[in-house]
């Protein structure tokens, strides 16, 4: 039997040395030293021998087990090591070769129109507000004062997904929105985002477009205050020489109403106006449905086309270019606002 024990150990001997990864060691360590190993099997035969020879043996049979064991794990270590040191060869980084070149991304100019816009409002003290774009009727037109059938429905054809919902046709919804949030509290908001109408598109008109409302509820608010606040919008995008004109005109949501334009230099030398947006005076029954007394309130509101503010900015010729994502459109905003 302990002839048996000096071959076995021999044996692993010759094959440890042959052992070229840890997957094969293991494979080893199976054979000899698992349960079912070699080893144990001779354990197993402990019951064979004379009961005087046992202690002898088992004892012996032990020594062996733990002296494969001892040279396993030192050969375990020496191939961990081994692999270690491979791959630190293997994965050496070459800080002198050329690096790759990322492509710079610009920000859309819509975005850096509305994130400038927001800059200026927010050191204003305006809060920015925000709604869902697939909206309920209500608040895109019932509380803006247009109740069902009303024909002013009409300027803002719509694109329903069921009789009550719509993809919002403007930013006045979220007006409605934060008046109830804001239990007749005094508010200043502005909100950006996108809207939708059944218009055709062309150069200046899209189905989808970006809007950015204002509006400012507080006692003693006046026509003057809007006024003050447009032209400080105006020249802030455009420049200080800017002029502003109102216009009356009509909205359901505001009473007296009006349509802004800004001063521009013809080609030919001569002062023109643009319209960029509409405002207002908040209209009585907006803020009495918004939960404020209009007798103790008043407000103004604003809507701003972003578009049609980075098409005089920049003097783009098609708003269709917005949408389109022509990097060699998008590139040319490079860091223009910041
Ligand atoms: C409105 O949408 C009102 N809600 C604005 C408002 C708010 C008035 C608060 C008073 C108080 P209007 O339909 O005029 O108004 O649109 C506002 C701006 O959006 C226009 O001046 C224009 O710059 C832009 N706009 C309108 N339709 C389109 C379109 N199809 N494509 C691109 N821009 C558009």
């Amino acid at each position: 039997m302990t002839e048996e024990l000096k071959r076995l150990t021999e044996k692993i001997g010759e094959e440890l040395g042959a052992v070229k990864d840890l997957n094969e060691l293991e494979e080893l360590r199976i054979r000899y030293v698992s349960k079912k190993g070699e080893v144990s099997m001779l354990m197993g035969k402990l019951r064979d021998l004379p009961k005087e020879e046992r202690p002898a043996f088992g004892s012996a049979v032990n020594d062996v087990k733990q002296t494969i064991e001892e040279v396993l794990h030192a050969k375990k270590r020496e191939l961990e090591d081994r692999a270690l040191l491979e791959s630190l060869e293997k994965e050496k980084i070459d800080v002198t070769l050329p690096g790759y070149a990322f492509r710079q991304g610009t920000i859309h100019p819509l975005n850096q129109v509305i994130e400038d816009l927001e800059d200026l409002f927010v050191g204003l003290g305006y809060e920015i507000a925000d709604g869902p774009e697939l909206e309920n009727d209500y608040y895109n037109f019932e509380m803006m004062n247009l109740a069902k059938d009303h024909p002013a429905r009409d300027m803002q054809d719509s694109f329903y997904t069921d009789p009550t919902t719509l993809l919002r046709t403007h930013t006045s919804p979220v007006q409605a929105r934060t008046m109830l949030e804001k239990k007749g509290k005094p508010l200043s908001i502005i909100c950006p985002g996108r809207v939708y109408r059944r218009d055709d598109d062309d150069p200046t008109h899209s189905h989808q477009f970006t809007q950015i409302e204002g509006l400012v509820i507080d006692r003693d608010i006046t026509f003057g205050h809007l006024k003050d606040t447009l032209l400080k919008m105006v020249r802030h995008l455009f420049g200080p020489e800017r002029e502003i004109r109102l216009r009356p005109s009509y909205f359901p949501f505001t009473e007296p109403s009006v349509e802004v334009d800004v001063s521009y230099v013809k080609q030919n030398g001569e002062i023109g106006y643009i319209e960029i947006l509409g405002a207002g005076q908040v209209h009585p029954e907006v803020l009495r449905m918004g939960g404020y007394d209009p007798d103790t309130y008043q407000g103004f509101a604003f809507g701003i086309g972003v578009e049609r503010i980075v098409i005089l900015k920049y003097g783009i010729d098609d708003i269709r270019h917005f949408y389109t994502n022509d990097l060699r459109f998008l590139e040319q905003f490079k860091g223009v606002n910041r």
